[in-house]
């Protein structure tokens, strides 16, 4: 591929790395995306990068944007031919604030409530009360979000940044128990995130890569 094309570090099922392919695909932003092993995080990539967390986009001048919400914010300030930087409702302020929580209190909870065991010094021997604990803040959030999906959208009719900003964390929250999400009250929220799996842009963003190698 050509140098001259900005290269994305990517994980595919990374809710970070998902968030920045859909901005890069929406947008049409030619792009090399290397696909990474986690555990064995390729020299070039840290070089870029020191703190090791993808996705990180290495433009052809060197620049390195390393925080999902700015490759997002790059993609999409370069061609953003359906509007999500402009909701049918709200600001992107408003936008920015929503995926604040979630990037904040929310992935703490998804965190704690898919891996319980990983938490020893706050589950204080109680991974399972500590994970359902989490469960429940986790599902709070869920219902304020599906009391905004009126229109279909997180903020009015039509896709924006912030839908897919958080899509990709709900999803994961959605498949850590599919039949007790399946069952709970938050109608528009399941056929938000059905929607979302069952798309084009979905099934473009997740295609399977081999691990990029030098
Ligand atoms: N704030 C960063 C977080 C990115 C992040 O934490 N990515 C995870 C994977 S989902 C990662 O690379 N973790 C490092 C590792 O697992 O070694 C962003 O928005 O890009």
């Amino acid at each position: 591929m050509s140098d001259a094309l900005p290269v994305l570090y990517s994980f595919r099922r990374c809710p970070y790395a998902m968030r920045a392919r859909l901005a890069l695909a929406i947008s049409s932003e030619p792009h090399e995306l290397r696909e990474v092993v986690l555990r064995s995080k390729p020299a070039e990539m840290l070089a870029a990068s020191p703190k090791g967390t993808v996705p990180v986009l290495v433009l052809p001048g060197g620049e390195v944007i390393d925080e999902s919400l700015d490759v997002m914010l790059w993609a999409l300030r370069r061609k953003d031919p359906e509007g999500w930087l402009a909701p049918a409702q709200g600001s992107l302020d408003e936008m920015l604030t929503l995926i604040s929580g979630n990037d904040g209190a929310f992935k703490r909870s998804l965190d704690r409530y898919k891996y319980p065991n990983r938490y020893d010094q706050e589950s204080a021997g109680d991974a399972g009360g500590f994970g359902l604990h989490h469960r429940s803040l986790g599902a709070a959030w869920l219902l304020e979000l599906d009391g905004m999906l009126e229109g279909g959208w997180l903020f009015g009719r039509r896709a924006s940044l912030a839908d897919m900003a958080l899509l990709p964390f709900v999803r994961q929250f959605a498949h850590t128990d599919p039949d007790w999400f399946a069952a709970q009250p938050w109608p528009q929220l399941q056929t938000w995130l059905a929607q979302f799996e069952a798309s084009a842009l979905y099934a473009d963003v997740m295609q399977k890569h081999a691990p990029w190698r030098a």
